[in-house]
């Protein structure tokens, strides 16, 4: 059977990166990520991308490109990432995050991200476009 997959946003705005801090499960708490979530049956990751984004941040969001390979979680789910561009709305901690942070060019390591999630933030972090 093939891998579930989990999507997640490198969301881009005025030349920064969004990054979320888990508040839950207690194993992932305090650590941070791209937001997103499962993608649901029926659905393509873009359109899972804009749900889960929505839910959690209550934003409107652009998937614009995906960010090439996908990297394991725990059994049965990979992580997939797309760059996307907020189009409306402030980030809100709604759901799954206490917090929230915007980071400019050379600011990615700042913070400690999940593991899984690294080497795709490095590569948004590549991607930065101009503020
Ligand atoms: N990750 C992860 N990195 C990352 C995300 C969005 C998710 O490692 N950037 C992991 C964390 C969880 C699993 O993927 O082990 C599912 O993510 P979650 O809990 O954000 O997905 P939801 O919101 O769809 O989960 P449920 O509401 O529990 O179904």
């Amino acid at each position: 059977m093939s891998d579930r997959v989990v999507v997640a946003g490198a969301v881009y705005d005025q030349g920064r990166l969004l990054a979320a801090r888990r508040s839950a499960p207690p194993e992932l708490a305090g650590r941070w990520e791209l937001p997103g979530g499962k993608l649901e049956p029926g659905e393509s990751g873009e359109q899972a991308l804009v749900r889960e984004l929505r839910e959690e941040l209550g934003v409107e969001t652009e998937p614009l490109e995906r960010i090439p390979g996908e990297w394991p979680l725990g059994p049965g789910y990979v992580l997939q990432v797309w760059t996307a561009r907020l189009v409306s709305g402030v980030p809100a901690p709604l759901q799954d995050h206490d917090e929230l942070r915007w980071l400019g060019p050379g600011e990615g390591d700042e913070i400690d991200w999940l593991d899984q999630d690294r080497p795709a933030v490095a590569e948004a972090m590549r991607r930065l476009p101009a503020g």
